[in-house]
């Protein structure tokens, strides 16, 4: 089967989304996200006069060796640009491969090991009575995971928390926004915010928290150990991940479970947190780290050192890395928890979706392929629009990490 053609994408329902959509001589066709949010066209560049003219003709069964060329084949190793157009490639290849068997992607990678996948959805408020009743309204449709983001006192804006409950976009205008940080005013704040849910929802709700690379290794020991008490879940993204060995130092001072990943594009970013049971849950996703022939081998790496998944699942990943993940999420021994914050009506509308949510868990869907489709007169109707992450400044003005 020969694949005869592939077209990137671009279109915004809301948020911005790069898509690839590969067509082959038999007729089936495959899409992959290529989403990098706030450099969306780098990727789309990428992939349209760099990969795409190496496409065509290629055997479109033959994944393994279509990721092997495109990656070792640049010369240019890893990096979120190159990794998310490989992840593309290779996701639309997997979703062409079981539309040719007949069967959902998740047979092919062995089949199920759990009927649903379970998610976690996200509590953001201004103050802890709004975000304990967003908790709330997670729990009356079902979740068995919360993540708990809450504006600190003193502070103008925080991460996770935006005007909107089901989603949260915090990418946006012609020039990056610039919020204000104190690592103080937040680490004397946050164990209050959980010594309430606590109160409030028992000891056995799964509460996640998500420190957004905001902390040194030993202020990120602080903090995990004075949330001890409350059992979270997890500590997502406590320092920035470049330094591998820093999480030893937050390892040897508390038993708050460590969650990291969303920024790794590649095994070898994190062959030493894993190998060194530094972390317990690694949080790649598909569209960033490679596809899912690549993805797959870093779980199954993490398989072997006690580290469970945790798949990042922000708005910025389009419904079609959710799908691939979805597959893959139902079929690793190690799942941990994804997470799933909800799409706009117009993104669904761009990209109709086979994956379901009911009482906690999504589920992949039984359709051949990923069960995920892009809508290409729907996407046009919704043209590019410049969106920045925001920069984070602390309050003297030095640049911080977002
Ligand atoms: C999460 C993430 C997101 C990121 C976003 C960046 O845990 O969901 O931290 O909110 O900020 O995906 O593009
Ligand atoms: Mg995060």
């Amino acid at each position: 089967m020969k694949i005869t053609d592939a077209r990137v994408i671009v279109t915004c329902p809301g948020r911005n989304f790069v898509t690839l959509k590969i067509e082959t001589d038999e007729g089936l066709t495959g899409v992959g996200d290529a989403t990098l949010n706030g450099r969306e066209l780098a990727v789309a560049a990428y992939l349209r006069d760099h990969v795409v003219p190496l496409l065509i003709g290629r055997d479109a069964h033959r994944i393994e060796d279509t990721w092997q060329y495109l990656y070792q084949g640049a010369y240019w190793r890893r990096g979120p640009v190159t990794m998310s157009a490989i992840a593309a490639v290779d996701t639309a290849l997997w979703d062409i491969k079981g539309k040719a068997a007949g069967l959902p992607v998740y047979q092919l990678l062995g089949g199920r090991s759990r009927e649903g996948v379970t998610v976690y959805g996200h509590a953001n408020g201004e103050t802890v009575d709004e975000v304990l009743d967003e908790v709330a309204r997670y729990l009356d449709l079902g979740y068995r995971a919360v993540r708990l983001q809450c504006g600190v006192p003193g502070l103008p804006s925080t991460y996770g928390v935006g005007a909107d409950k089901m989603f949260y976009e915090p990418a946006r205008g012609t020039v990056p926004e610039e919020n204000v940080w104190s690592t103080e005013k937040y680490l004397s704040f946050v164990p209050k915010l959980f010594a309430r849910a606590r109160e409030e929802f028992g000891p056995e709700l799964r509460l996640l928290h998500d420190v957004h690379h905001r902390l040194t290794p030993i202020e990120a020991a602080r903090l995990g150990r004075s949330l001890e008490p409350y059992g979270l879940y997890w500590l997502e993204d406590p320092v920035p991940a470049d330094l591998q060995e820093g999480f030893r130092l937050i390892r040897e001072h508390t038993t708050t479970p460590i969650a990291v990943g969303e920024v790794i594009n590649s095994i070898w970013d994190c062959a030493d947190l894993i190998r060194n049971q530094l972390i317990d849950f690694i949080r790649c996703t598909v569209v960033h780290a490679g596809g899912i022939t690549h993805l797959r081998r870093i779980f199954d790496l993490a398989a072997l050192h006690h580290v469970r998944s945790g798949s990042h699942g922000a708005t910025d990943l389009s419904p079609v890395c959710m799908a691939a993940a979805l597959h893959l999420d139902v079929s690793i021994p190690n799942f941990g928890l994804q997470e799933y914050m909800r799409h706009t009506e117009a993104t669904d509308e761009v990209f109709p979706h086979g994956y379901h949510y009911a009482d906690g868990y999504l589920f992949p869907g039984e359709e051949p392929g990923l069960g995920v489709d892009i809508d290409e007169e729907a996407a046009a109707r919704y043209p590019y629009r410049q969106a920045y992450l925001p920069v984070n400044r602390l309050e003297d003005g030095t640049v911080h990490p977002w």
